[in-house]
């Protein structure tokens, strides 16, 4: 079979998405069910189609482009990943796995394979917790992995719903019918950036994943109390951001103190209340991710984290209400997904590395009810997240190459 990716087609429609943001190029904002959201989804919904692609989307607008096989009775191969961007961040994470797919399955189309089992390219809802504060909302429910009713009481922080948001952007129906059984799927592969510097420094162009890190992340709402910020002596001031400040410090302290260089953690969100330099803060909300690829560990620190909480309440005389959003294991990807993509690459003659991924993916929960692997791209000087984040149109070339094999090898 002679595979060949369409590399300038791919580019321009990767920037045509990159350019559907709600801030001007090259930044990418993409927030959930926003317009740019509902307009990112049309056009990626448009190519399938014209590729000859059946689509459904599922009540929370998780969306199944499908490529029907031969034999209808066998479990379908997925494949996939998320178009939702943070604010102010690049136009590769994610895409690349949508649009790319997209484009494994056209290369195949045109090298004449037809599958025996269907293949289904996935467009995950809300991969970024950007507006709902919890990473991997639709392969969550997806996956079984947040119950429907959690999901029916998510509310954004203009206090508007999932279920309204979901609604304005044309998605209505039971988030309880969002569940896929397990073994729906007979394989998962996503192809995705990198978004760290290993594959660049090791001059490796493909990263096969073998592990998925575990994420956990916290809510921290400071209460104190504020004053005029000349009147109010520094004695028994009980300022509710230094408070805050103090537990950053010592979520930096407790991910450092595992001594384990996988162990990360990050105070991302700072929220000060009122805000005005001349008052003493009353309130402050702080936002924390941790992660590990070890489970037991990340959970030493969630737990030196809630003692820092206590013992910096006390000392402050200030209250402290801390909500564990999430904390999930890791994932391990399925050998025989790993072996596909590692027989792809072999085929090919590209060089790769097995590597664990720090970042979370959809691929996490699709682990959870189907053999699931994933296949890395290089990002540039191991950047995301960021405008400048770029992978170049061989590297993204390379990667379809490789997921196309893999999922001929695993729908055949
Ligand atoms: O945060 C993550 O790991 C992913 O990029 N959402
Ligand atoms: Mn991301
Ligand atoms: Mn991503």
């Amino acid at each position: 079979m002679q595979l060949k990716v369409e590399q300038t087609r791919l580019a321009e429609e990767l920037d045509a998405l990159g350019k559907t943001s709600e801030a001007p190029p090259p930044v990418v904002t993409r927030v959930v069910f926003t317009e740019a959201d509902v307009r990112g989804r049309e056009f990626v919904k448009r190519l399938c189609r014209e590729a000859g692609l059946t689509i459904r989307e599922d009540p929370v607008g998780n969306t199944f482009a499908r490529w029907e096989g031969s034999d209808a009775n066998l479990a379908p191969v997925g494949t996939g990943s998320h178009i939702d961007a943070i604010p102010n961040a690049g136009r590769f994470d994610g895409t690349v796995g949508v649009l790319g797919g997209l484009e494994a399955i056209r290369a195949l189309q045109r090298a004449g394979y037809h599958p025996r089992r269907s293949i289904e390219l996935l467009i995950f809802t809300s991969e970024e917790p950007t507006r709902f504060g919890i990473g991997c909302l639709g392969s969550r429910l997806l996956s079984g992995l947040l119950d429907p009713s959690a999901g029916d009481r998510l509310k954004d922080r203009d206090g508007i719903s999932l279920n309204e948001a979901r609604a304005s952007a044309g998605f209505s129906g039971c988030l309880s019918t969002v569940p896929l059984p397990s073994g729906y799927y007979a394989a998962f592969a996503e192809l995705h950036i990198e978004q760290g510097p290993i594959l660049e420094q090791r001059q490796v162009p493909l990263g096969v994943v073998t592990a998925i890190a575990a994420p956990a992340s916290l809510k921290i709402q400071i209460e104190g109390e504020g004053g005029h910020a000349g009147a109010v002596l520094m004695p028994g001031r009980r300022d509710a951001f230094l408070a805050a400040a103090e537990i950053a410090l010592a979520v930096e302290s407790a991910a450092l103190s595992t001594g384990a260089i996988d162990t990360v953690g990050t105070v991302g969100i700072c929220e000060v209340f009122p805000g005005a330099v001349n008052s003493i803060p009353s309130r402050a909300r702080i936002e924390v991710d941790v992660r590990d690829i070890e489970q037991t560990r990340r959970d030493t620190v969630l737990q030196q984290i809630a003692d820092a909480c206590e013992r910096i309440a006390a000392k402050r005389n200030v209250r402290v209400h801390s909500e564990l959003v999430n904390s999930d294991p890791p994932a391990q990807c399925a050998p025989a997904v790993v072996d596909a993509l590692v027989h792809a690459c072999e085929k090919h003659k590209l060089p790769f590395d097995r590597m664990i991924s720090r970042a979370y993916h959809d691929s996490l929960f699709m682990s959870r009810i189907s053999p699931t692997a994933m296949l890395f791209i290089p990002s540039r000087g191991g950047v995301s997240h960021r405008p400048d984040e770029y992978s170049s149109p061989e590297a993204i070339t390379q990667g379809v190459l490789v997921l196309a094999e893999a999922l001929a090898h695993l729908s055949s």
